[in-house]
């Protein structure tokens, strides 16, 4: 069974706004008592936040699909929806947020780290709170945005301070056992390690972590053995050790080889040439491994590595090895600025929310883009007119009939507003957008004139809110 999963694609759906109630207040001998439908409440996000107590990105991998709770509609009687709740993933130290071309989204380091994944959508107005003086008694509200739905992937690179690479066999896991508490599995057969093994060294005053990867073979860049799938965990390190086995009975293999190929093999990963590196030649307990060590020292010093001579079954020369890996890891530390707060909070790249972008397409379509007309045109509820005409009210504000005109648009012509997935389409007609007002002033609903029989009115009513009602509850991002 797998119990480390160290890469998941994850789909998640933010919850939807409620929508906003279009009601009207009433009372025994006062039909019309205005406007009085409350809004609807907001979508909840879903947030991936660093817990340090979760070390494998497993549960992803089992349940990919999460999604926030949708905000509820607004009622009569002024009565909000309520918001939806906030989806809180917890993910290990050290998860990279990619989206599925591989670009970075965020890199989540520190306990209590958030990133927002997907925001919920805002809640639609009602009715009460779209009256104004010129629109008395609007008889339509705004819908619920629909949630934000994203697909990410979650990558963990672990974070430890010292990296071992060396050889399948060559005692990296066993000198983990013997530096720190961690208990990883060891054994005489290569790649016993499947997966990063992390533990925590405390040497003098310096406590740091140190983790070891599956064992590399020659061509391991082109997939050999494990691969180097898994040096992404050792990409944070600040120090890379090389374990090289002194007492290996293979004939074509000596310390100074095995270097050789490991570096040309971190050299095709790319990325670590800056690391600084020192050298564990291990298994000096064995005697042939001890006349081996001191052979090949020399050279290994010459090339400017600092060496150390090791036993890790025999707990030969590892206080010396720890004390020097704290010392490194100090320095390392040092140099590294300051990290303001460890709770950041990431948004999701901000949209400029002021302007829009009308461009005409090829097939002479004009497309609208930006954060708001997209807004309200889902905000809109395109089986009522004085809805339409409000959108048309709002487009006309911010300019987009303008631009349009601008941009050559005449009468008749397609436009599309949105992404070309998620557009609503429609014929231009900058009469009835632009000259929206001309058709009477809107809001000044007939019907508090000349009302409606009541029964009537409740039906409407009624067919409205179901309506309403079942968009929203047919929302179902998966
Ligand atoms: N004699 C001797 N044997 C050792 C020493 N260190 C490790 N070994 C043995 O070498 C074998 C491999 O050790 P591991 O720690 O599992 O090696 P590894 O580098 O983690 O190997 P992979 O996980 O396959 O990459 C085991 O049988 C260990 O007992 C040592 O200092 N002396
Ligand atoms: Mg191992």
């Amino acid at each position: 069974m797998t119990t480390f999963v160290d890469r998941v694609e994850l789909h998640v759906a933010a919850g939807s706004g409620g929508h906003g109630c279009a009601s009207v207040h009433r009372e025994k001998f006062k039909p019309l008592g205005g406007p009085d439908g409350g809004n609807g409440g907001r979508g909840g996000d879903v947030l991936l936040v660093v817990d340090q107590s979760i070390t494998t990105l497993l549960d992803y991998h089992h349940k990919p699909h999460r999604s926030a709770t949708n905000g509820k509609p607004g009622e009569g009687g002024n009565r909000s929806g309520k918001d939806g709740q906030d989806l809180i993933l917890p993910v290990p130290d050290g998860t990279v947020v990619l989206d599925k071309a591989g670009n970075v989204l965020a890199d989540l380091v520190g306990h209590g780290t958030s990133y927002v994944a997907a925001e919920g959508g805002r809640g639609g107005l009602g009715n009460a709170a779209l009256a104004s003086a010129r629109r008395k008694a609007p008889g339509f509200a705004l819908l619920g945005v629909p949630g934000g739905l994203q697909e990410i992937v979650l990558e963990l690179k672990t974070v430890a301070d010292v990296a071992l690479v060396g050889y399948p066999s060559a005692g990296k896991s066993s000198l983990i056992s013997v530096l720190s508490a961690a208990k990883p599995k060891i054994a005489d057969y290569p790649f016993t390690t499947l997966v990063p093994n992390l533990g925590v060294v405390t040497a003098g005053e310096t406590v740091y972590t140190i983790a070891d990867v599956p064992g590399l073979i020659p061509g391991a860049s082109q997939g050999k053995g494990l691969g180097l799938e898994f040096l992404r965990h050792v990409e944070r390190c600040s120090v890379l050790v090389h374990v090289l086995d002194t007492a290996t009975l293979e004939s074509e293999r000596d310390p100074v080889t095995d270097l050789d190929i490991i570096e040309e093999e971190l050299k095709q990963y790319g990325g670590l040439g800056n690391r600084p590196r020192i050298v564990v030649l291990n298994k000096i307990d064995v005697p042939d491994g001890k006349d081996l060590a001191e052979m090949v020292r020399p050279d290994l010093e010459a090339r400017g590595y600092r060496v150390f001579e090791v036993s890790a079954v025999a707990h030969m020369g590892l206080k010396e090895l720890s004390f020097a890996l704290a010392e490194m890891v100090g320095q390392a530390r040092a140099a590294k600025p300051k990290e303001e707060a460890t709770r950041i909070v990431i948004r999701p790249k901000a949209v400029d929310d002021t302007g829009f972008t009308v461009v005409q397409e090829e097939d002479g379509l004009f497309r609208v883009r930006g954060e708001k007309p997209e807004r309200w045109v889902r905000q809109t509820d395109f089986n009522n007119d004085e809805a339409v005409g409000y959108l048309a009210d709002r487009l006309n504000r911010l300019g987009v009939e303008a631009s349009l005109m601008k941009a050559g648009a005449r009468s008749g012509d397609g436009v599309a507003i949105g992404p070309e997935e998620n557009a609503v389409v429609f014929d231009w007609e900058p009469t009835v957008m632009a000259g929206a007002e001309m058709l009477g002033r809107r809001g000044e609903d007939h019907r508090l004139e000349a009302p409606r029989p009541a029964a009537q009115r409740r039906r409407d009513k009624e067919a409205e809110r179901d309506e309403a009602e079942k968009e929203y509850n047919d929302f179902k991002p998966f």
